[in-house]
């Protein structure tokens, strides 16, 4: 019902531009990614000052795949003829107890995103924009992985507890994440 004009993209090629109400979600989401990136960073930081370079590198890396999802949204709102909106991005939380603190708190951010994708999802549905849905089908899978990473650490932190040397371990495991840019 509220699909809006459709962009010639040349012979035979044609795709509909979002509606307002999708372009203004999708601004959102750019934003709420962007802060994703700037809380995983704010607990790289934490790490790092607390000597847990692993667990540093771990968010670090994370700041970086968030980025990549706000470009993905920015680059998708262009390509669907619309107007990219950057708002201002709120500050992260600087303070942590400790490492299960800073994890428990990323699982629960990620469970945020989740739902916030699925908002996206529903109003695609709702507008019957096809080209919304196949490309929120990724977020949809990605924040499946989210979860679960989070959630693996925040487990691996209740079992290791207060023993020092299973936690340096932890972090030797953390420290060999690396970053993989996003396929084009
Ligand atoms: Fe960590 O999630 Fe983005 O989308």
């Amino acid at each position: 019902m509220l699909v809006n004009t459709v962009i010639y993209m040349g012979y035979g090629k044609e795709i509909t531009m979002l509606t307002k109400k999708m372009e203004a979600e999708l601004n959102g989401q750019i934003n709420k990614e962007l802060y994703s990136s700037y809380l995983y960073l704010s607990m790289s930081a934490y790490c790092n000052s607390i000597g847990f370079l692993g667990f540093a590198n771990w968010l670090r890396i994370q700041a970086k795949e968030e980025l990549d999802h706000a470009m993905k949204l920015f680059d998708f709102i262009l390509e669907r003829g619309g107007n990219a909106s950057l708002a201002t991005v709120e500050q992260p939380d600087a303070e942590w107890v400790n490492l299960s603190n800073v994890f428990d708190a990323t699982l629960k951010h990620e469970q945020f995103i989740t739902s916030s994708i699925n908002h996206l999802m529903e109003i695609a549905v709702e507008e019957k924009d096809f080209a919304s849905m196949s490309f929120l089908n990724w977020y949809v899978s990605e924040q499946i992985e989210e979860e679960a990473n989070a959630e693996e650490i925040v487990r691996k932190l209740q079992f290791v507890g207060d023993d020092k040397n299973a936690m340096l371990t932890l972090d030797k495991e953390l420290a060999a994440r690396v970053y993989t840019p996003l396929a084009e």
